[in-house]
């Protein structure tokens, strides 16, 4: 079975909920190292004064006993504190009440950019808040807990991944960064950036070019664009690539099987070539702005601002954390496609015996 993953729940519900099937029995996980990944993607500066009400943290439902896995769907919960706002708002059931608290009234004025206007559009949707709670990035919060069970995988298998910002706002130095966003904070604007995602100690052959849905370059890049705020992604050195000669673009093979540069990120025909994997994202500036964009009321047609809330400045260093996760699922997923097993120890087994078979001719990298 594939390792999979579905999550659900609205950015001012009870709950953010991820089911991930495929995972195999005897997986020791820690949750204090899923709760620092959860932390690490409050933490970026330039955050929404939302990051100082919810103190995420990871509970679990099913698929775990005393510590590890056991080869069942494993559920994964993270609580919104703020929903104390909205219980009104956010209620399942018709309230009993008068509206009162967040959310009691109808939000009519799409902000471009987000997925005010198309959202209620396609669902036929009367209020804002019923398109924009679940588009929210707020549930990449659960996603970056399946992305810390996956590096506890990946950890078994000798396989880091880490990601960082590499660009906030055009400037390229953590000083850059910062200035650059407290001068956008300044103006009453947002900003966008690109993070970067190496992974260590991949093996040569997870993915596959048989067919396109299996090509670790196309999970990395419907993993990544599916991220909120993501407009593109770029392997190696991506779209630099197509400026070049052929004698320029690729990495050339010496006897021990290393290469001299990895201008292909360390993938080649939609598999993982050996050399450290390395992919970039980029992040449009937030749509919900301070200083407001022309928009439409839906109710009455008439030009008007579009919706202002309180909102993150910049969110690029979340992003970083949210990459490093999405990217460690699904090398996990590519790396059971090649090793699978009902048990931690028959993968374990069988990346032994691979790594034996290619051993001689690949070290770690
Ligand atoms: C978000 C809007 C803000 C962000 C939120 C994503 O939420 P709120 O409208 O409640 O202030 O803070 O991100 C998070 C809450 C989070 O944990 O990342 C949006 O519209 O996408």
């Amino acid at each position: 079975m594939a390792l999979e993953l579905v999550t659900a729940g609205e950015s001012h519900g009870p709950a953010l909920t991820a089911i991930v099937t495929g995972l195999p029995a005897g997986l020791e996980l820690d949750k204090e190292l899923i709760d620092a990944d959860l932390r690490r993607r409050q933490q970026g500066y330039g955050r929404s004064p939302r990051q100082k009400l919810e103190a995420d943290t990871v509970e679990v439902l099913s698929g775990l006993r005393h510590g590890r896995t056991l080869g069942t769907p494993l559920t994964l919960v993270v609580s919104n504190k703020d929903h104390a706002n909205w219980t009104w708002g956010m209620s399942p059931w018709p309230p009993d009440e008068e509206p009162s608290g967040k959310g009691a009234k109808r939000v009519t004025l799409p902000r471009p950019g987000h997925a005010d206007l198309a959202g209620v559009l396609k669902y036929g949707h009367a209020d804002v808040r019923n398109a924009l709670e679940r588009a929210s990035a707020r549930h990449t919060a659960v996603h970056v807990a399946a992305g810390a069970v996956a590096k506890a995988l990946l950890t078994e298998l000798g396989i880091a991944v880490a990601g960082r910002p590499v660009e906030v706002g055009g400037a390229t130095t953590e000083e850059g960064m910062r200035a650059a966003t407290d001068e956008a904070r300044n103006a009453r604007d947002t900003l966008g950036g690109i993070v970067e995602v190496v992974a260590t100690g991949v093996p040569p052959g997870l993915g596959s070019y048989a067919e396109k849905r299996d090509r670790l370059d196309a999970r990395l890049a419907f993993a990544l664009m599916g991220i909120q705020a993501v407009k593109g992604v770029e392997i190696g050195d991506g779209f630099d690539l197509a400026r070049r000669r052929g004698t320029e673009a690729h990495d050339e093979i010496d006897p021990g099987l290393t290469r001299r540069t990895n201008r292909a990120g360390g993938i080649e025909a939609g598999m993982s070539n050996g050399e450290p994997l390395v992919v970039r994202a980029a992040m449009k500036p937030l749509p919900t702005l301070m200083r407001p964009l022309d928009s439409v009321d839906l109710e009455s047609g008439e030009a008007a601002s579009a919706l202002v809330e309180r909102s993150d400045v910049q969110a690029v260093e979340a992003l970083a954390v949210v990459a490093e996760a999405a990217v460690a699922f699904e090398l996990a997923r590519a790396a059971l496609d090649k090793l699978g097993g009902d048990a931690l120890v028959d993968v374990l087994a069988a990346h032994r015996a691979y790594l034996a078979r290619i051993g001689d001719r690949w070290q770690p990298r």
